[in-house]
C-alpha cells in the first residue's frame, strides 16, 4: 500500500513548476491523469531534446509515475470529458497562465458544483496584487523573490542559482498545500483552493536574507566578509558571495588540482565549538590562547585573514580528503560535487536518490527519485507516459464505450 492509494489527481500543469508537483503526488501513490493537448502535448515533450523523435528529458524527469491523457478541452465533447473528470478526481493540479482556466470555462465556482470536495491547486507567478496576470518563468521568479538581488558577489551583477527554487520550489510548496487540503477535507467533507505563487515561495526560502534586512536597522552585518573588509552596507541586504549567511562564517575554499578542476574546492566553515581543532589541523595552534583570533566576535575582522589560511591548507589536499581529515574531527566541510560525480555516486543509487529508468523511445537515463523517503510507502519510479498513452483506458474508466472514444477522436477531442 501506498500512502496516496486512491487518490485521483487531474494533472492539467506543464513546464516545470507544476510538473514536479503532480510527480511527486505519483511517487507517494496517487494516480495522477496527466491531461494534454492532443498532438500537442506539454511543451517541455519536444524543448532541449537530445535524442530527435524521443521525449526530451526535460519532460521524463519531470513526469515520472503518470498516465497520459490527450484532451482538447476548448471542443465541446472535450469539456464534456473534463467534467466528468473533475467529478471523478480528488485533486486539480494546474499551472496555466492567468485567467486561462475561466476562459476555458471551468470557474472555481463551476468546479465547486461538479464536485465540491474538489481541492483545486494553482501555481502562479504571482498572488493577488499589481502582477497577477503576468506569465513568469523560474529566473522571473528568483529576481522577483528576493534571491537573485542576495546572490551572487557584492562587486557583481544579481545571480540566478542553478537550484530551481521558483519551478520546483514552488511545486513542493504546492504539493505541502494540497497534502495539507486532503487532511482537512477528512474533517470538513469539504475541498478547497491552494495557491502557491512563485514569487512567495521564493521568498519564503529566501527567509533569512529578510532577517538580515530588518538586522541592518540596528548595525552592520558583522557575519558578513564586507564588515571586515571596512566595506559600509547600502539600504537593502547585499550579495554575499560565499559566505555562509548564519552564525558560523564559512567560504568556499580552492582544493588540490583547482587549477584544472573547476569543482576542485570545499565548503569550510569555522564553527566556534571546534575552533580549536581547526588551528591544530591547520597548523596555527598559537590561534587557540590569542585573543585576536580565539573568540568568534574577535574573529569577525579577520575572516580573510583566517580564510586565506585555512585556504593554504585546504589546496595542499583534495576535497575528499579534506572531508576525511575533518569530519572526525567535527569541522563541517562539504566538498563541491559535479552532476557528473552525483551521477556516480554508489550511496545515492542505494538510496532511490538517482535512479536509472528505461524508456520506450530513449533507453536508459538516470533522472533524481523521489528525496522524501517514507517507511512504510516505497517509492518505484515508472518512466514517463508516451503522449496519449492512457487515453483509452482512462476514457473507459469515466465510463466512455469504444464508439464513443472513437467518435471523439475523429472530432480532434483527443
Ligand atoms: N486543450 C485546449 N487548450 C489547452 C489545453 C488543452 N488540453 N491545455 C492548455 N490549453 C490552452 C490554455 O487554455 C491557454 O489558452 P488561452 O490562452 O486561450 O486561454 C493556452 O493553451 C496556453 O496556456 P498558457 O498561457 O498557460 O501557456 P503559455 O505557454 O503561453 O505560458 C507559462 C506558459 C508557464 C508562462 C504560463 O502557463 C504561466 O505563467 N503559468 C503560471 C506560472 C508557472 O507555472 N510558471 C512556471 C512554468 S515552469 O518554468
Amino acid at each position: 500500500m501506498k500512502a496516496l492509494d486512491g487518490i485521483k489527481i487531474l494533472d492539467f500543469t506543464h513546464v516545470q513548476s507544476g510538473p514536479t508537483c503532480t510527480q511527486l503526488l505519483g511517487w507517494f501513490g496517487a494516480d495522477v491523469i496527466k491531461v494534454e493537448r492532443p498532438g500537442v502535448g506539454d511543451a517541455t515533450r519536444k524543448q532541449l531534446v537530445d535524442k530527435p523523435g524521443s521525449d526530451s528529458l526535460y519532460f521524463t524527469m519531470l513526469n515520472h509515475n503518470k498516465r497520459s491523457l490527450t484532451l482538447n478541452t476548448k471542443t465541446e465533447e472535450g469539456k464534456e470529458v473534463l467534467e466528468r473528470l473533475i467529478k471523478e478526481c480528488d485533486v486539480m493540479v494546474e499551472n496555466f497562465a492567468p485567467g486561462a482556466l475561466d476562459r476555458m470555462g471551468f470557474t472555481w465556482e463551476r468546479i465547486q458544483e461538479l464536485n465540491p470536495r474538489m481541492i483545486m491547486a494553482s501555481v502562479k507567478g504571482f498572488g493577488p496584487g499589481p502582477y497577477e496576470d503576468c506569465k513568469v518563468y523560474e529566473n522571473v521568479a528568483q529576481c522577483a523573490g528576493g534571491a537573485a538581488s542576495t546572490t551572487g558577489f557584492r562587486d557583481g551583477p544579481p545571480l540566478v542559482t542553478g537550484a530551481q527554487i521558483g519551478d520546483s520550489g514552488t511545486g513542493l510548496h504546492l504539493c505541502l498545500g494540497i497534502m495539507t487540503a486532503l487532511f482537512q477535507r477528512e474533517r470538513s467533507g469539504r475541498g478547497q483552493k491552494v495557491l502557491a505563487p512563485m514569487q512567495d515561495s521564493v521568498l519564503n526560502l529566501c527567509r533569512v536574507k529578510l532577517r538580515d534586512q530588518q538586522r541592518l536597522d540596528a548595525g552592520p552585518l558583522k557575519e558578513y566578509s564586507q564588515f571586515g573588509e571596512g566595506i559600509e552596507f547600502g539600504a537593502a541586504t547585499p550579495r554575499a558571495g560565499n559566505d555562509s549567511g548564519g552564525g558560523q562564517p564559512g567560504r568556499i575554499l580552492k582544493c588540490k588540482g583547482w587549477e584544472t578542476d573547476p569543482d576542485a574546492y570545499t565548503y569550510f566553515i569555522t564553527q566556534a565549538a571546534v575552533w580549536k581543532n581547526i588551528c591544530d589541523v591547520i597548523d596555527k595552534p598559537e590561534w587557540k590562547e590569542d585573543e585576536d583570533y580565539a573568540t568568534p566576535n574577535a574573529r569577525l575582522t579577520r575572516l580573510n585573514e583566517i580564510f586565506d589560511t585555512i585556504e593554504a591548507w585546504t589546496m595542499t589536499k583534495d576535497k575528499f580528503e579534506v572531508m576525511d581529515i575533518c569530519n572526525p574531527l567535527n569541522i563541517p566541510v562539504g566538498p563541491i560535487l559535479s552532476m557528473k560525480e552525483l551521477a556516480e555516486e554508489p550511496a545515492l543509487r542505494d538510496t532511490g536518490t538517482i535512479v536509472e529508468v528505461d524508456h520506450p523511445e530513449r533507453g536508459k537515463y538516470l533522472t533524481v527519485g523521489c528525496p522524501v523517503k517514507l517507511s512504510d510507502s516505497e517509492v518505484d519510479v515508472t518512466r514517463s507516459p508516451l503522449l496519449g498513452e492512457h487515453s483509452a483506458e482512462i476514457l473507459a474508466m469515466l465510463g466512455y464505450g469504444e464508439s464513443d472514444i472513437q467518435s471523439m477522436r475523429e472530432a480532434g477531442a483527443i
